[in-house]
């Protein structure tokens, strides 16, 4: 390692000691992308590509050294001349090329691929501007362009670059990649972002997220998800789609000719999984190169796509699942919309009259999940009751057609991330009672149980939630100006802002607790609740709820008889890095979405994980969770997901009859109350009210009274510390399931099929 003091004289003309912490982070990154460069690349004959509009990637420097097996050897060279690898992270910008859980799935299953030795990459778009940097201003959120490529990145730049006709001319794209490390065993695959040489980040009007749409050849990689509130912004989303599976599909024919292919036999060479529907041009466009430049006939292509192509829903939300019309799609690409069109009569002829799975509709609008069921080869769901769901009631037409088709593949999280970087004292413990056998591969924490009344490690899990508490609080104030009482109760809601996961229900229950102290009860401990989350710009109802919540902080803070035991706030720009502080100092996990609306979850498992107990309804991925930990060790409550599907089905759920209840009423209105308008703006929590009072589409008020006694006990519970502990000892030795390597294995058993190669 004495190159790192040689490596600072030659580029910085200083010692160790004496850089900046920005210099030491480009000697690392330097330091790292030369030791990647030397590692092994899989050569086996199948590979999987990981097609996704986003990778939300989070910071690497961390997990490189930690992949790379030298983290310790690195810290301790740091710590000899008096550095440290805590102050050097700082001084990355972390890459937010994604928006939630779909993007941050993607980084996860691209750190499993690579550390259990299978050759499979993921290919996306090189954003220049990530998901925008979330601002509080006056109570409301302000959205700032995310410039992380200022500076020096990770991104390698290749001499790779392909064609892409589209309508209004040809344009050429860059290859740029990112190596992604195996954990410990010296190999590397690599996520591939497209870019183009020609974009122009004058276009953005300066300080704010607004662009000339229509320029596409400066536009097209310049912001993940452009706002699509109007025509230009949806056409834009295509061009993006276009230009990314145009180019994924071109490089994988490239490659597959490469190792040997003749095409027709593309499927042993290849598997193509689409993360959700935004790249499922690829169908058509596969179909387009295979007929135009390899002589296929339009049967011979459709058949080999049929064998390559594998797609995971991650949402049931209606309003979600993707459909553009098909003249947008034809001003983008006629030849694509010609190849929509062709399949489209081919399904049509297949199944006449079921509609519930033709590709374009009478309105002529084009179905992007049809295109993706009937063309790929498989489709999957995010969890177990979600993947029902899906056959069951959402695509039960596609799945009486094609049972053999339909999977479930329950989410999962990579440990080397959420626990070994994110919270290594508790990684430590956890190595020094069962070994680090869980580090990779299947992670098999119920070894743990046998620590039950082992009261030295008890005592040890209580004190390492304890320092993460600290640790959080530091951070808080110094980068947010928020400061937080580290000994008090940590109780966290952080994702996207969505009515469907229903912040504004936890809001109510703040109100609630809020008169509760008022009227002299007083927790014996007192209670942090933090949010964090982005809204999308355009969705109202979500920037309202973020105002309800600040407004609320902002309340509970000027009122001295409350402020001493509740504290409410909202942290800014939830991203990655700030999750990875979060969620190790949290006591308690809130996951409650409106039962069948929440995929999966995954933040839900990132938790568990580190020890907090959840408080959930039976949704998405709880439910395993649930079934895990068992009903002592985590707070259900709530309607059913089938409650909820039958209520819908119904039309059957009144706001009114939950609105008069006596216990909820005086909540809804507090937040149109003189108090909450003296320091909200009226017309913005009116409109919150009123939304909640005679429409509640996603029914906050249906299950709040329940939430409300639930949580009450949950705080109670955390008195006895004893028991609390025990339960987080439970929750902690049954996460193991919840590793990302085991959904990559079972993606694999079920769908790929990759050589794997031993454990090393
Ligand atoms: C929709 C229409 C047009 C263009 C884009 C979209 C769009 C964009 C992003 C639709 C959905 C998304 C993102 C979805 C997402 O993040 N889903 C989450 O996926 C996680 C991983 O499977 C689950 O854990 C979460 O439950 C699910 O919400």
């Amino acid at each position: 390692m004495n190159t790192m003091a040689a490596m600072a004289k030659n580029q910085f003309h200083k010692s160790i000691e004496d850089i900046s912490d920005q210099e030491l982070y480009y000697l690392l990154l330097d330091l790292i992308k030369d030791k990647s460069k030397g590692l092994a690349t899989n050569h086996s004959k199948k590979k999987l590509y990981y097609v996704s509009a986003e990778f939300l990637i989070g910071k690497l420097l961390v997990n490189n050294l930690l992949n790379l097996g030298i983290y310790d050897q690195v810290e301790e060279e740091l710590q000899a001349h008096g550095r440290s690898l805590t102050e050097v992270e700082q001084a990355e910008k972390e890459p937010s090329l994604g928006n939630g859980g779909l993007g941050r799935l993607a980084s996860c299953f691209l750190d499993s691929i690579a550390s259990l030795g299978m050759n499979g990459d993921g290919i996306g778009l090189n954003y220049h501007f990530g998901l925008f940097r979330q601002f509080f201003d006056n109570n409301q959120q302000t959205a700032k362009p995310d410039d992380w490529l200022g500076g020096r990145t990770w991104l390698n730049r290749t001499e790779t670059t392909f064609t892409v006709p589209f309508k209004n001319g040809p344009v050429s794209s860059t290859l740029y990649e990112i190596d992604i490390i195996g954990f410990k065993r010296g190999e590397r695959n690599r996520l591939r972002l497209f870019d183009l040489d020609t974009v122009n980040s004058d276009l953005i009007q300066w300080g704010t997220i607004q662009f000339d749409k229509k320029n596409i050849p400066e536009n097209l990689t310049l912001f993940l998800y452009p706002d699509d509130s109007d025509h230009a912004g949806r056409m834009l989303r295509i061009y993006q789609q276009y230009f990314m599976v145009s180019n994924a599909a071109q490089l994988i024919i490239r490659e597959a000719l490469d190792r040997g292919s003749n095409l027709h036999d593309l499927a042993d060479y290849a598997v193509i999984q689409i993360n959700d529907t935004h790249p499922s041009f690829i169908i058509p466009e596969l179909i387009r190169l295979l007929t135009e430049d390899h002589d296929f006939t339009f049967e011979e292509a459709v058949a080999v796509v049929r064998q390559v192509v594998a797609f995971t829903n991650h949402t049931i939300l209606s309003e979600a699942l993707e459909k553009w019309p098909l003249t947008d799609i034809e001003a983008v690409q006629p030849e694509i919309a010609n190849i929509i069109c062709r399949l489209d009569r081919m399904i049509k002829e297949d199944f006449p009259d079921n509609h519930a799975v033709e590709i374009i509709d009478g309105s002529n609008t084009v179905h992007m999940a049809s295109i993706a069921i009937h063309f790929g080869f498989s489709t999957n769901g995010v969890a177990r009751l979600h993947s029902q769901i899906l056959v069951n009631s959402e695509l039960k037409a596609f799945a009486d057609i094609y049972p053999e088709k339909f999977s479930n593949k329950t989410n999962g999280i990579t440990f080397r991330r959420w626990i070994m970087a994110a919270n290594p004292r508790l990684a430590h413990l956890i190595d020094q009672s069962i070994g680090d056998q869980w580090h990779q591969g299947i992670s098999d924490l119920s070894g743990l149980s046998k620590e039950k009344d082992n009261k030295e490690f008890i005592n040890q899990l209580a004190q390492i939630k304890q320092a993460n508490k600290e640790r959080l609080a530091e951070h808080l104030r110094v980068s947010k100006r928020i400061e937080i009482k580290p000994d008090s109760i940590i109780d966290v809601q952080i994702k996207r802002i969505h009515e469907y996961k229903r912040q504004q229900m936890l809001a109510l229950y703040i109100i609630y607790k809020y008169f509760d102290i008022k009227n002299g009860n007083r927790p014996q401990t007192p209670i942090t609740i933090l949010f964090g989350g982005k809204a999308a710009p355009a969705y109202t109802i979500a920037q309202d709820i973020i105002h309800l919540i600040l407004t609320l902080s902002a309340l509970i803070k000027e009122d001295p008889e409350v402020a001493p035991y509740l504290q409410v706030e909202f942290v800014s720009n939830y991203n990655v890095t700030e999750a990875e502080y979060l969620i190790p100092a949290a006591d308690i996990s809130e996951q409650i979405s409106l039962a069948s609306k929440e995929a999966s979850g995954t933040g839900n498992m990132k938790f568990m994980l580190n020890g907090a107990l959840t408080i959930c309804t039976l949704d998405g991925a709880n439910v395993e969770i649930a079934e895990r930990v068992g009903e002592d060790n985590i707070y259900t409550f709530g309607k059913s997901s089938d409650e909820i599907i039958d209520l819908y089905a119904n039309n059957a759920y009144n706001p009114q009859d939950y609105y008069n209840r006596p216990a909820i009423k005086p909540l809804v209105d507090f937040i149109v109350s003189s108090d909450m308008i003296r320091l909200g703006h009226e017309s913005q929590l009116r409109r919150l009210y009123e939304d909640i009072k005679s429409k509640d589409y996603f029914m906050a008020m249906i299950d709040l009274e329940e939430y409300i006694a639930l949580k009450d006990k949950v705080y109670q519970d955390y008195e006895d510390q004893e028991a609390w502990l025990d339960k987080v000892l439970v929750n902690i030795s049954e996460a193991g399931y919840f590793s990302s390597d085991r959904t990559i294995l079972e993606y694999n058993e079920g769908i790929w099929h990759l050589e794997v190669a031993d454990p090393e």
